[in-house]
């Protein structure tokens, strides 16, 4: 039976952007997984399968509902041993754990300055209300306010992808040899940049643009067809 996985999207339900959805589409199809992804727009989360989660992404699996990207990929990882693993043992989940808070607290922050209002311009208008409602109080300035450094934070961005170009040096993915869920975690950020901001923000010969590039060539391009 085929996984559901609810996921976020404005007025293009064929352009879903949330970053945490994207690491669970990658690692679903990393698992070789079959799933269905039904985006929704924010004002429609709360009713999905009677109320599980406040948040995307939430995957049902039979009668299984997880929500929050990280434990659906220990899920994922427990319940399909036998399909290519999200992790390599403990030490992949420690070190994932370690690029979901530089992710978190670096790039996200970076992104929700550069984006916010794209993405406000991307929702329907009762989402619009909701969305410029709780990022204003969470942020704690108009959308415009936010908006209004967004030129220097462009500027400031790719020194803060420094830390993944020392590793590119080493190896070809966060994962080694080959990506794992840690290099889902980045490529869910740099998703969202890419569909709602329309760039990631990076010139074409960064070593993260190529690192990008290997990522959105997996499972058949999965992820650069949407943009
Ligand atoms: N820690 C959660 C965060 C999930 C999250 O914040 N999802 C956002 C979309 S990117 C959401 O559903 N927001 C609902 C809202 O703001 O009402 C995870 O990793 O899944």
């Amino acid at each position: 039976m085929s996984i559901t996985l609810y996921s976020l999207c404005g007025t293009d339900a064929a352009r879903p952007f949330s970053p945490h959805c994207w690491k669970i589409v990658m690692a679903l199809a990393h698992k070789g997984l079959d799933f269905e992804e039904r985006p929704l727009p924010f004002t429609a989360i709360p009713q999905i399968e009677n109320g599980a989660s406040a948040t995307v992404p939430l995957i049902r699996d039979g009668d299984r509902l997880v929500s929050d990207s990280f434990q659906i990929a220990l899920y994922l990882e427990e319940a399909y041993p036998e399909q290519p693993s999200l992790f390599n043992g403990d030490g992949g989940k420690a070190m994932a754990r370690f690029v979901e808070g530089y992710s978190q607290t670096v790039l996200h922050t970076a992104a929700t300055k550069i984006g916010v209002k794209m993405i406000h311009d991307m929702l329907d208008p009762v989402d619009r209300e909701y969305f410029r409602r709780t990022r204003e109080g969470r942020l704690g300035g108009t959308l415009e306010d936010i908006s209004s450094n967004r030129d220097a934070e462009i500027a400031a961005f790719p020194a803060k992808l420094e830390p993944i170009r020392h590793m590119l040096k080493f190896q070809p993915f966060l994962g080694g040899e080959g990506p794992l869920f840690a290099d889902y975690i980045v490529v869910g950020l740099f998703q969202w940049l890419r569909i709602t901001t329309g760039s990631t923000h990076l010139s074409v010969a960064d070593p993260v643009t190529l690192w990008l590039d290997r990522c959105l060539d997996l499972f058949g391009g999965r992820a650069r067809a949407v943009a």
